[in-house]
């Protein structure tokens, strides 16, 4: 096992491995910028490192910099977090080329699971099922129309190298293609450097579900079933629950082993969560994130695994401490990203936090790394913390979550609590009938 873990990143998944860390015995070195000097994963881990500047380009980004770190402070091995470098593949390499151990999937899956039509035509020869469109790329008009005409309309146009919603462009009919085909290439171009597109059905209400897979690197995998992230606004999750509201224990097990099979056979390594829309009882791939994703506690709270624990303990070379068979679902979770926003443009709002109480009581969970008097820095997420409630069912999480939020004080700046209070109240949430639309038409009726 590590005795030295460097986390390469701030705020609340930096104090989140840091606490992993003490509790498997493991010493931990946090990175900042010099805006971050006074940020609290700075004080919680047991040592620090002063990178580089405020922006990320130059610190939290800075690969010398961070393998820099690793040297001064004898750190084996680098844990990425989400965002920043935790799925960029020359990163696992040179942490790898030094003699450092990145604690995430190799470079090659995190590669193949970047280009998002390779990461596509690795889950179809996997069996994972996928959006039926193109095979691979669509190098002009002509090619467009007819893979158009063979899928039908409505169609989606998507960047190779895209992901995360940006460079889309639907077409509902043949005389919208030629546009949204060439702005899509051009998008593309312009975004990433690269105008290769691809086609895809569109589907019209689907919701968004994830499944989290963990594998051994040595041929070993698990699911821990499902998130349902369809609560988005502009390609940003705001509220997730496990299990999904619709997902029977018959479909969770039956994607589930797909997942845990195709994951198996690449003998991945650490956390992943492959994405799919979910339409009529179907499920679709659309993109495989190589990452521990920002709602991981929701899946930890139903399962009673400490995910982070499990990544650190696989990087190192130890199997898994649970099987398939031993985990079982209990009860219910539901998360809310707690942004400093202005509502209703959500324009982040940094500034000093002059009060701050976090929520407590049976069930309840703040990942956060505010503090009094803390000043948000203007360069970074404007994610500020995460609220996880656990209850015994959906109805009781939600009370619960009704609940901590009555408790939660954030002042000094705005945020997105205000918002939970009014989607908490609302008929359909309360209910679990929502899909990717959902929030946006909700949010545009209600601040029109
Ligand atoms: C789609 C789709 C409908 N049909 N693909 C957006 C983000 C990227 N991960 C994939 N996205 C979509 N792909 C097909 N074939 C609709 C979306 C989409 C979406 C997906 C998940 C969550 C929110 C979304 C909001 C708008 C569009």
């Amino acid at each position: 096992m590590f005795e030295k873990i460097l986390i390469a990143n701030r705020g609340e998944i930096a104090l989140r491995v840091i606490r992993a860390c003490r509790e498997m015995g493991i010493k931990s070195v946090a990175v900042h910028s010099t805006a971050d000097a006074d940020a609290m994963h700075v004080r919680m881990a047991d040592e620090s490192v002063c990178i580089g500047p405020a922006p990320s380009s130059e610190s939290y980004l800075n690969k010398a910099a961070i393998i820099s770190a690793c040297e001064i402070t004898g750190a084996q091995a680098v844990h990425p977090g989400y965002g920043f470098l935790s799925e960029n593949a020359s990163f696992a390499q040179a942490l790898q080329d030094h003699g450092l151990t990145f604690i995430g999937p190799n470079a090659e899956h995190i590669r193949i699971m970047g280009d998002k039509i390779t990461a596509k035509d690795t889950a179809k020869d996997l069996g994972i099922p996928v959006v039926p469109g193109s095979e691979g790329g669509v190098p002009d008009f002509e090619t467009a129309k007819k893979v158009a005409e063979q899928i039908g309309y409505p169609v989606i146009i998507k960047a190779t190298a895209g992901g995360g919603g940006r460079g889309m462009k639907v077409a509902k009919s043949a005389e919208e293609l030629e546009i949204a085909f060439r702005t899509a290439r051009s998008e593309a171009k312009a975004a990433f450097g690269n105008d290769e597109v691809y086609m895809e059905k569109y589907l019209q209400k689907p919701r968004h579900i994830e499944i989290q897979v963990f594998g051994d690197g040595k041929g070993k995998a698990v699911h821990l079933g499902e998130r349902d992230c369809s609560l988005q606004r502009r390609h940003q999750k705001v509220f997730e629950e496990a299990p999904g509201p619709v997902i029977t224990p018959k479909l969770r097990n039956e994607i589930g082993e797909i997942c845990a099979n195709a994951m198996q056979k690449l003998k991945y390594i650490g956390a992943g969560t492959i994405e799919f829309l979910y339409e009529d009882g179907k499920f679709y791939f659309i993109e495989m994130n190589t990452r521990l994703q920002v709602e991981h506690p929701v899946t930890e709270a139903i399962f009673g695994v400490d995910l982070v624990r499990e990544q650190i303990r696989v990087a190192s070379g130890l199997g898994l401490s649970f099987t398939q068979e031993e985990l079982e679902i209990n009860g219910h979770a539901i998360e809310v990203r707690i942004n400093a926003e202005k509502i209703p443009n959500f324009s982040p709002c940094p500034g000093r936090i002059t009060q701050f109480h976090a929520p407590g009581g049976l069930g309840v969970r703040m990942d956060s790394a505010i503090y009094d008097g803390y000043r948000i820095p203007p360069y970074y997420d404007s994610l500020i913390g995460k609220l996880i409630v656990h209850g015994r069912d959906r109805p009781e999480a939600l009370a619960r979550l009704k609940r901590a939020l009555s408790e939660l004080i954030i002042d000094g700046v705005d945020t997105s609590i205000p918002l939970f209070h009014l989607l908490l109240a609302e008929p359909d949430i309360q209910h679990g009938e929502y899909n990717i639309h959902w929030l946006e038409k909700w949010l545009a009726e209600k601040f029109a």
